[in-house]
Order: C-alpha cells, then structure tokens, then sequence
C-alpha cells in the first residue's frame, strides 16, 4: 500500500469502501435476518409474537449494513489512512455537500421508514401493549374474542373467565388457536403483566380495565412475569404453570377449575372490569 500522498489520491477508497461494504452485506444481512432475528424475544408462540419477530427481523435486517458501514469505514481508515511517518500529514478533509445531502436523505428515509413501519405494525391487529379501556386498534375478527381477566395483586396474578361464571384460578390456561380479549387490572398497587412467548406485555393498574389482544396458536407453556416494580417480592412474581392447550384440553380443564375453585368463587365479588380491593375475600 502506497503512504505518499501523491499516490493515495490515486487510490478509489470509496469504491473500495463500497464494494467491501456490499460484499459483506449480501453475505452478513441474510445470515443475520435469518438466523440471529428468530432467535430474539418473543417468537412465534403467538399471532402477535409472530408479528414482532417478524418487526425484529426487518429491524436487524435494516440495521445490519448500516453497521456493517460504520465497521468498514472505521477499519479501512485505520488500515489505508494511517499516518506511518512522524512528519507525514493525513489527507485533509474539505466539505463535500454532495455527500453531506445523500448523507441526510439515506438516514431520514431510514428512521421515517422504520417509524411508519412500527407504527402500522403496532396498530394492525390491536395487540403488543394494552390500550386502555376502549382499544383504539381492534383485531379484525375481534366480536369473536373469548374473554379472559388478567389480575395483578401483590405477589401474584390471578385470572377469572367470565365465560365460566367468572371462576378465579391461579395459573392462566387458554384454548389453542383462540383470539383472546385480556382485560388486565390490578387489587392493590401498580403491575405489569407481561406473557413472554406470547408477546404480550400490559400495565396492571388499580381502577382500570386494561384491553390487550392476544390470538394464540399451538399448545406451549406460558413464561408469565410481572414487569414493574410493585413492592418487596415483585422479583417472585412469576407465573410458569400456564399453558396454551388444545381447546378440548381447555373445556376438561376449565371444568376442574370450577369444581376447584368454585366454592370460593361464590365469595368472590361478581366479574367486573376492575375491583375494589376491600371487601374482597381472596381466592388462595
Ligand atoms: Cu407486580
């Protein structure tokens, strides 16, 4: 390699650059789509977590030759710009607009993209975080939604399914292949009910019916946490026992539970949206 400056500037570093980049690119981008972007959270144990691994893979398919950019770029200049004598001058940098305004177009139509991008993600099908009371982005099939009720309390979450005459139990169980409505509230102070696999993630407060939709698909075991801080044993706050079953497994399994719990049920104040901690008799 050539120090001199006369003969650097005879040198093309940027098709270089280029051509270095989209040789690792072509290689590194699939390689990383298909093989790194199934592997992050939630997977496809869900509807919904189908569409955020597949989100997850459009980002690292995206973000992947922009930093594989900024790595040839770096090692190149550290490998062809080197100032190998003490006297020796780098080459000096001079404004170059050209460059400045493709520069500024690549990475706003960037950001815009992958912006508008989550956003209709987020909203098509009315799931990922709760939205309240009245979702603002529905499912399209959502009349047809079974209901089921998250309850967050410290240090557990218990779920009540008013299809079942409101019977509360302590693991979530639901029917495979089922659009479920989760209404997400909380006895005490602020949780966050958080189904791993299945992609759901939804604040449990107190006074509030909080609306997340979840459409699961084959029977699997649910990884169930709280995600937010909510007192001394929230780090225990952890539900492993639930399952996503085949919807015959469910009716024989629902059954159990108001053989169960039923008796206490009958204590229980009536299925509502939210409850009032107070005169309520706990199940367990
Ligand atoms: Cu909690």
């Amino acid at each position: 390699m050539a120090v001199a400056a006369t003969s650097q500037s005879n040198v093309p570093h940027g098709k270089r650059v280029i051509g270095l980049w989209l040789a690792l690119s072509i290689v590194l981008t699939p390689i990383a789509v298909l093989v790194i972007g199934p592997l992050i959270p939630p997977g496809n144990d869900s509807v919904q977590g189908m569409g955020q691994t597949f989100d997850n893979q459009v980002l690292i398919g995206a973000s992947t030759p922009i930093m594989l950019f900024v790595i040839v770029v770096l090692l190149y200049t550290l490998t062809a710009f080197r100032v190998r004598e003490a006297a020796a001058e780098g080459i000096p940098v001079r404004g170059d607009s050209g460059l400045q305004i493709l520069w500024l177009i690549l990475t706003t139509a960037t950001v815009l993209g992958l912006a508008a991008f989550g956003t209709y993600e987020l909203v098509k099908d009315g799931a990922g975080g709760g939205q309240g009371p009245n979702a603002a982005f529905l499912p399209t099939n959502h009349h047809q939604a079974m209901d089921v009720q998250v309850i967050g309390q410290q240090w557990e979450f218990t779920y009540r399914y008013p299809t079942a005459g409101g019977v509360e139990v302590p693991h979530l169980y639901l029917p495979a292949n089922t659009l479920i409505r989760l209404h997400v509230t909380s006895l005490d102070v602020i949780h966050s009910f958080w189904a791993i696999n299945l992609g759901v993630k939804a604040d449990a407060n107190p006074g509030t019916d909080n609306v997340v939709y979840v459409e699961t698909r084959n029977p699997v075991k649910l990884n169930i946490r709280c995600a937010e801080l909510c007192g001394l044993w929230h780090g225990y706050m952890f539900d492993e026992q639930g399952r996503v079953v085949s919807p015959s497994a469910f009716s024989t399994w629902i059954q159990q539970q108001q053989k169960i719990y039923g008796p206490i049920s009958k204590e229980l104040p009536p299925y509502s949206t939210t409850y009032s901690p107070e005169p309520t008799l706990r199940a367990g």
